[in-house]
């Protein structure tokens, strides 16, 4: 029997070294699932999620970790419209991926047909790098071939969708004739260097600076090597957007961590005292956290043209691949001689980490959050993968955690969406199955959909190598960081009606669905609870009580902002009896008293 439209999607994709694919089924896509039955899932795994949404995260996190194409499947209508957040995670963040979606019968297409929907409008922003609809079995070969090239090419989500009578159609190759197309399978990324007049021109700007700040982003977590030599020799600190915390360890001792609202202080330092800025490879979004305009030279480096100059008017702005274009950089950077800037830098990261220790250990009820990341931290294993969610959770994951060289680390950055840590630590275990994962999750973001993927975690993870895989839950019976939020920029006291959550035992679920629970209550018993939960040799819900009135607040607070929350204090805060008022009294003046 000749091979179906179906078989041959699973067929081209496999010869494009597509081995899994993150999805859930519906007659509009079953068409290309017998392919898959048929194809043989030894060859393309089927990872099956809970919701549509989640399949595309853990193809953005996939892409993410293996730095190859993420795949998502979904059925048409609700299927494929439960794929967009996902999607738009890997388009913020630069990530190739591909979605395949089902659709009505060509027949019944614009009929306003049962689970109809204009997929192609849909998904046009998305993936508008590439979307097409197929219309006859010689047409998939090159919109496969162009939806993975260019994917894959411009780090870009790309959608291809199948109307359900065409999966099931006998496939036919284009034939020799006038309005066809002959594509073929193949992409190698190419070096991407600048000229050599454009490099002088940089080196010019960083040899002329005498406190030199660098900026990392996602883009530099290949070039570890380059920066830290590049840093060397202009005696530069360097700073870390959330996506490219990976990309240097924090036992470096001029490495201020992280940058912006989830940032440090040594980070804010850093930015504002220094006369020189190089950007490597980072949207970071906030220019408020740049140096003034004007009060730094500026060159950066990207991959993506579009990405330049953007958030802080650069003098030299170079399109390269980060690792290449700072070793062609470096033979042209002269060593600076004076290295009282770096002193300051080390004297500044040293002093935070003591005040992340003191703030880490601040009594709380029960238990101080900060605490949580700050006892994980040491304990991490060699190779870890750590994921969080979007929350006062990614605060201590930012500040906290000190990443150490051979670990990768993500979440939601552009989109900064909830519910992407636990996707993102199942795409990381199916990208790396010898690593072990944790992820860092609030509880609304744990009610919102994690949990419900824990399931998949507990179908899958006897194929993972390594079973290590905890998720955290600060259990906070609270939206908190939305709460600060309201409190510190808005000047409103919480609004228990939209702000306050139930009480939910998630340890308990992970026992109910085969896993492992574990409840912490008390900070002395964190140190042991990570522990026995790295150790576990299974996956574990590490489940603590945290207290929602530890303020997460930027290392930098504006007067303004202080003056609104002084204003919610007076209008009565319905946690105002709580130790709210001392601690975050206590670190707005350790914060005002570093100005
Ligand atoms: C999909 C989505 N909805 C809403 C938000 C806005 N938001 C950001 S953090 C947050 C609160 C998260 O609460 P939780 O998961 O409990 O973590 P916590 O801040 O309490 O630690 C909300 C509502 C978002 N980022 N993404
Ligand atoms: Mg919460």
């Amino acid at each position: 029997m000749a091979k179906t439209v179906g078989e041959f999607v699973c067929e081209r994709l496999y010869a494009w070294g597509v081995r899994r694919v993150f999805g859930y089924p519906g007659d509009g896509i079953n068409g290309i699932l017998g392919g898959l039955q048929r194809f043989g899932t030894d060859k393309i795994a089927f990872i099956q999620v809970r919701h549509e949404e989640m399949a595309a995260f853990m193809a953005s996190a996939y892409a993410k970790f293996s730095g190859e194409l993420g795949v998502c499947l979904a059925t048409s209508g609700p299927g494929a419209s439960h794929l967009i957040t996902g999607l738009y995670d890997a388009r913020l963040d630069h990530m190739p991926v591909l979605a395949l979606a089902g659709q009505q019968a060509r027949a019944a297409v614009g009929g306003h047909y049962q689970q109809e929907l204009d997929l192609v409008s849909m998904f046009k922003d998305v993936a508008g790098a590439f979307t097409q609809q197929a219309s006859v079995p010689p047409q998939v070969r090159h919109l496969l071939d162009r939806a993975v090239r260019i994917a894959l090419g411009e780090r870009r989500v790309t959608a291809v969708i199948f109307p359900n009578d065409l999966q099931e159609l006998p496939y036919e190759e284009p034939p020799r004739k006038h309005g066809t197309l002959h594509s073929g399978v193949g992409y190698s990324a190419p070096k991407v260097v600048p000229y050599e007049a454009d490099l002088r021109r940089a080196a010019d700007v960083l040899n002329a600076g005498k406190k030199v700040a660098i900026l990392v982003g996602a883009g530099a977590l290949q070039a570890t090597d380059e920066v830290i030599a590049v840093a060397e020799k202009l005696g530069a600190g360097v700073a870390k957007a959330l996506l490219g915390k990976a990309a240097l360890p924090d036992d470096l001792p001029w490495v201020t961590g992280c940058i912006g609202l989830l940032g440090t202080k040594p980070s804010w330092d850093l930015m504002t005292g220094c006369d020189t800025l190089l950007m490597i490879g980072s949207g970071f979004p906030y220019s408020e956290f740049l140096p003034k305009e004007g009060a730094a030279r500026g060159v950066q480096i990207d991959i993506d043209p579009g990405m330049l100059s953007i958030r802080y008017p650069m003098e030299v702005n170079l399109v390269g691949d980060s690792a290449e274009t700072l070793r062609a950089l470096l033979p042209l950077l002269v060593q600076k001689e004076d290295r009282s800037w770096r002193e300051t830098i080390e004297k500044n990261v040293a002093a935070w980490w003591k005040e992340m220790d003191e703030r880490a250990h601040v009594t709380a009820q029960p238990v101080n959050p900060q605490r949580v990341t700050w006892e994980l931290s040491p304990r991490l294993p060699e190779r870890a993968i750590i994921t969080s969610d979007s929350g006062s959770c990614a605060n201590w994951y930012a500040r906290d955690i000190k990443i150490r060289r051979g670990m990768m680390c993500s979440l939601s950055g552009g989109l900064a969406s909830m519910g992407a840590a636990v996707p993102y630590a199942i795409g990381a275990k199916f990208a790396h199955p010898d690593r072990p994962v944790i992820a860092l999750v609030g509880d609304g973001a744990m009610q919102m959909n994690n949990m419900a993927e824990l399931i998949t975690v507990a179908k899958y993870w006897r194929e993972w190598a390594n079973p290590t895989w905890v998720v955290c839950v600060f259990n906070n019976q609270d939206l908190n960081q939305v709460t600060w939020e309201q409190r510190v920029m808005e000047g409103n006291p919480k609004f228990n009606a939209s702000q306050q959550l139930p009480d939910v035992p998630y340890h308990r679920f992970a026992e109910l669905i085969g896993l492992r629970g574990i409840y912490v209550d008390d900070p002395g018993m964190l140190a042991g609870a990570w522990e026995e939960a790295l150790g576990a040799g299974q996956p574990v819900v590490l489940e603590v009580k945290t207290d929602p009135n530890v303020p997460p607040l930027p290392p930098h607070i504006t007067l303004d902002q202080a003056k609104k929350f002084t204003s919610m204090l007076v209008k009565g805060d319905p946690e105002e009896k709580s130790t709210l008022l001392g601690t975050a009294k206590e670190v707005l003046s350790s914060v005002f008293s570093k100005e």
